[in-house]
């Protein structure tokens, strides 16, 4: 907070929460929410799993210990989720997804019985999109993530989901991160949308972070959009399940136009599948979409820039 009203003189400026300015201030950028902890949630499918938790804390002890200067370990896939899924990704995934998951096929080692290192397919972002993915020990608050996505960093997760629960998890684990998200982000206009959503969130209300949770919710994980005439999946939330890649693509759940003002204050659950859906025309006509909704209805006493040679935020002051 003090570190904005220093260098930002606005009458809004004490309202201001603290946001990170540089790639560096990253490594603040890790609080946890404990929901779908496998130790503490009766729920989790590996709450009693003694050895799964254990190595779930190893894992989270890594992460926590990442700094910006660090390498990052490695991850792995579980077999039956990658066979299930690249199965269904012809009928059921965008093309930009297609093209980027041959890519990855072809030169990141993604296959049933490889492991990936993450700090291989971050350099293969980097150079397509500029964005590269950074370990986190759980889930992060939506300030936290959001705010990262501003220097387009993805913070992943590395452990995997419980071997009970191959088709779903209600949290994220490596085969979200890797399968559903990782290829999407390969994207340029895509990689563009996320960072405009991450942009949106700095230094912005409770109420506003909210809002851009939602709409994150119904577009990053969740999204669908028409091709060729056709419903496709681009969310990473359906791309990494493949029980609710088919659900969401069913005439079973309702489907909804995008639009960012009946998105953002759509009520969503992160148990199980999700009852609605909403379908962007294409993904360019959702990123137009969403700067004109974070443009409207988001307001700074200042406007942001980031600057891609020095990964940090520029705050331009109107005053
Ligand atoms: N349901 C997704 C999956 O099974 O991969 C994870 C969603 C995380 C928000
Ligand atoms: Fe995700």
């Amino acid at each position: 907070l003090k570190r904005v009203a220093k260098d930002v003189k606005t009458s809004r400026e004490d309202k201001v929460p603290w946001f990170p300015r540089k790639i560096q201030d990253l490594d603040k950028c890790h609080h946890l929410i404990t929901k779908y902890d496998p130790s503490l949630d009766h729920g989790h499918p590996g709450y009693s799993d003694l050895e799964y938790n254990k190595r779930r804390a190893f894992f989270a002890d890594l992460a926590s210990k990442y700094r910006v200067s660090h390498t990052i370990q490695f991850l792995i896939f579980r077999r039956e989720v990658y066979r299930k899924l690249r199965s269904l990704y012809p009928t059921h995934a965008c093309t930009q997804f297609l093209d980027a998951f041959q890519q990855l096929e072809k030169h990141c080692g993604y296959r049933e019985d490889n492991i990936p290192q993450l700090l291989d397919v971050s350099r293969f972002l980097k150079e397509r999109t500029g964005f590269q993915l950074r370990p986190a020990a759980g889930q992060l608050s939506a300030r936290d993530f959001l705010g990262s996505l501003a220097f387009r960093v993805f913070q992943c997760t590395q452990y995997i989901r419980h071997f009970s629960s191959p088709m779903h998890s209600p949290e994220p684990d490596c085969c979200h991160e890797l399968l559903g998200h990782v290829p999407m982000l390969a994207d340029k206009e895509f990689a563009q949308f996320s960072q405009d959503i991450g942009l949106a969130s700095l230094g912005s209300s409770e109420e506003e972070i909210e809002k851009l949770a939602t709409l994150y919710w119904f577009t990053v994980e969740f999204g669908l959009c028409k091709q060729n005439g056709l419903i496709k999946a681009y969310g990473a939330g359906l791309l990494s399940s493949y029980g609710e890649l088919m659900h969401a693509l069913s005439n079973k759940p309702e489907h909804k136009p995008f639009d960012p003002e009946v998105t953002a204050v759509q009520p969503y659950q992160d148990q199980t599948f999700q009852p609605v859906y909403f379908i962007a025309e294409n993904l360019e006509d959702a990123k137009v979409k969403l700067q004109n909704y974070t443009m409207k209805k988001i307001k700074k006493p200042f406007a942001l820039h980031y600057d891609p040679f020095t990964s940090s935020i520029e705050v331009l002051n109107p005053s």
